[in-house]
C-alpha cells in the first residue's frame, strides 16, 4: 500500500476517541480498512463521509429529520472546524500568525477533531433493525464482553447508565484497553473530555441533545433504549476482531 492509499484508508478503529488525531499522524495499521475518516490527500483536508445508510433507515429509533440535521449540519460543522484549526496551526507554524493563539487553536483541534472521529464511529455503530441491528453480539466480542463485564446484561446496564448520566453534552463508549486487553465502558463529556488515553473505541452513543431532542425531547433514556435496537453488533464485532488480530 502506498502512502496515499494508506492515509485514505485510515480508520477510526486505530485512531482512538481519546488519542484523537494523534493516531492519524502516527499512521494506521492493518486494522484500518473498516471506516475511512474522510481524508483528502490532494487538499490536505478532512471531508464528511457519507452516511452508510439512508436518512430514514434507522426509524423509528432515530427519525430522518434528526439524522439529516445531525449528519449534514452538526457533523459537517466539526469537519469544517477541524480543517480550520489545522489551517490556523499551520499559519502559526509558518510564522504567519500569532503564536499566542496556539492554545486556542489546539483546543479547537481537540474539540472538532474528536467531534469528527466520534460521529464517524457513531454512524458505524448503528444499522437498521431489519438488517441485523440490536440484539447481542456473538463470537469473540461476546466472549470479551462476558470476560470483562460478567455478562451482556451487566455490560448493557453499565453502558446505559453511563449514557444516561452524562452531565450536559457527551457520549458513552465501549472501548478496548490494549494494555489489560479488557473492554471498558467510558463516559465522555463534550467530544473529548474524560477520555481514557490509548483506549480504542468500538461502539458509542451520542447523547448531545441534537442527537435526540426532536423526537424524544427530554426523554434521554427512551432514546438510549431505542438505540439498543439498532446497535450494529456485527460491525462492532468485526472492528473488535480487527483490533485484537493486529500484528
Ligand atoms: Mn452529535
Amino acid at each position: 500500500m502506498d502512502s496515499i492509499s494508506r492515509r485514505q484508508a485510515l480508520s477510526i478503529a486505530a485512531v482512538g476517541s481519546v488519542a484523537g488525531l494523534a493516531g492519524v499522524t502516527r499512521g494506521a495499521s492493518a486494522s484500518t480498512q473498516l471506516e475511512p475518516l474522510g481524508w483528502d490527500e490532494a487538499s490536505s483536508q478532512y471531508s464528511l463521509p457519507a452516511l452508510p445508510y439512508a436518512y430514514d433507515a434507522l426509524e423509528p429509533a432515530i427519525d430522518a429529520q434528526t439524522m439529516r440535521l445531525h449528519h449534514d449540519k452538526h457533523h459537517a460543522g466539526y469537519v469544517k472546524g477541524l480543517n480550520k484549526a489545522l489551517k490556523e496551526i499551520q499559519k502559526i507554524r509558518a510564522g504567519e500568525s500569532d503564536a499566542t493563539l496556539t492554545k486556542h487553536w489546539m483546543r479547537q483541534l481537540a474539540f472538532h477533531g474528536c467531534g469528527h472521529v466520534n460521529h464517524t464511529l457513531f454512524w458505524q455503530s448503528m444499522t437498521p433493525t431489519a438488517q441485523g441491528g440490536g440484539g447481542e453480539p456473538d463470537g469473540a466480542l461476546a466472549h470479551a464482553i462476558h470476560a470483562s463485564f460478567g455478562s451482556f446484561k451487566a455490560f448493557e446496564d453499565e453502558f446505559f447508565a453511563a449514557a444516561a448520566s452524562v452531565e450536559g453534552s457527551g457520549w458513552a463508549w465501549l472501548v478496548h484497553e490494549p494494555v489489560s486487553r479488557r473492554l471498558l465502558v467510558v463516559q465522555m463529556e463534550k467530544h473529548q473530555n474524560q477520555a481514557f488515553a490509548g483506549t480504542q473505541p468500538l461502539m458509542g452513543i451520542d447523547v448531545w441533545e441534537h442527537a435526540y431532542y426532536l423526537k424524544y425531547q427530554n426523554q434521554r433514556k427512551a432514546y438510549i433504549k431505542a438505540f439498543s435496537n439498532i446497535i450494529n453488533w456485527n460491525g462492532v464485532g468485526k472492528r473488535y476482531e480487527a483490533l485484537i488480530n493486529q500484528p
